[in-house]
């Protein structure tokens, strides 16, 4: 049997600008992904199919090969941890910040800083790397609520235009990093199937340049 390729895309916010880059590089999917239930879709080429998973999932998936190729924002990638992982190149979109954040006006408390996150890695690290003592608070969404019920000082979290703090009675303090969403290559898939990888990312890496010509 020839080779074949899985490409995993992050659903939600990242897939929609997803789709218009893989179809300036050949990629089409057969049917339209968002309003479909569907986790598994052909594709305009008979060797290629795209798995549409949560966010956080991408990375687990192509390190394992269970896909070959993935998209993922630098925030999940950096909370992964990237072993297994290739990352040939930024694509440019779902572009945000990921910062700290706290109420507004509120001064720095004295003694250990409560930090409530779902990116506990990101957080543990960039708090060690400031020689601050913290403890992590670990949460799965929502994190704004946390400052304001004190359940934490601090919060780290994905900035876009902001108006989510600002709703909330929080401002960005400290950037962490900036964050866009990167392709990904499963180590052994790019060893075993580099023939037909390579042009993906070629591809992919032409319509990034166009689209941000484009876009100046
Ligand atoms: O929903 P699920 O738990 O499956 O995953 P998810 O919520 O992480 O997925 P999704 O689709 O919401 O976001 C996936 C990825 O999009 C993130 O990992 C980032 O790489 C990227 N991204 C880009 C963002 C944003 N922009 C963004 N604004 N992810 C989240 N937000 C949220 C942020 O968490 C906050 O609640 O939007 C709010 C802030 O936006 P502003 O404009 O009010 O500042
Ligand atoms: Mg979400």
């Amino acid at each position: 049997m020839s080779q074949q390729l899985t490409i995993a895309l992050s659903k939600g916010r990242i897939l929609e600008e997803t789709i218009p880059l893989l179809r300036a590089a050949g990629i089409e999917p057969a049917e339209d992904i968002k309003s479909s239930r569907k986790l598994i879709f052909d594709t305009n080429r008979d060797d290629v199919k795209l798995v549409v998973i949560r966010a956080t999932d991408v990375p687990t998936y192509v390190a394992h090969g269970a896909a070959d190729l993935g998209v993922s924002g630098k925030d999940v990638l950096l909370e992964y941890g990237g072993h297994g992982l290739y990352e040939p190149l930024d694509l440019k979109i779902s572009q945000c910040r990921l910062m700290t954040a706290g109420r507004v006006g509120i001064p720095e408390p004295q003694g250990r800083l409560r930090v409530a996150t779902k990116f506990v890695d990101i957080a543990k690290r960039y708090y060690a790397d400031q020689g601050r003592q913290v403890d992590i608070i670990k949460l799965y969404g929502a994190m704004e609520l946390a400052p304001i019920l004190d359940l934490a000082d601090r919060i780290v979290d994905i900035v876009d235009t902001g108006r989510t703090l600002k709703a909330n009675g929080l401002e960005p303090l400290e950037l962490i990093t900036e964050v866009s969403a990167r392709l990904v290559v499963c180590k052994a898939s790019m060893k075993m199937k580099h023939a037909l990888i390579k042009p993906i990312i070629n591809g992919l890496e032409a319509a990034v340049t166009r689209s941000t010509q484009v876009a100046g």
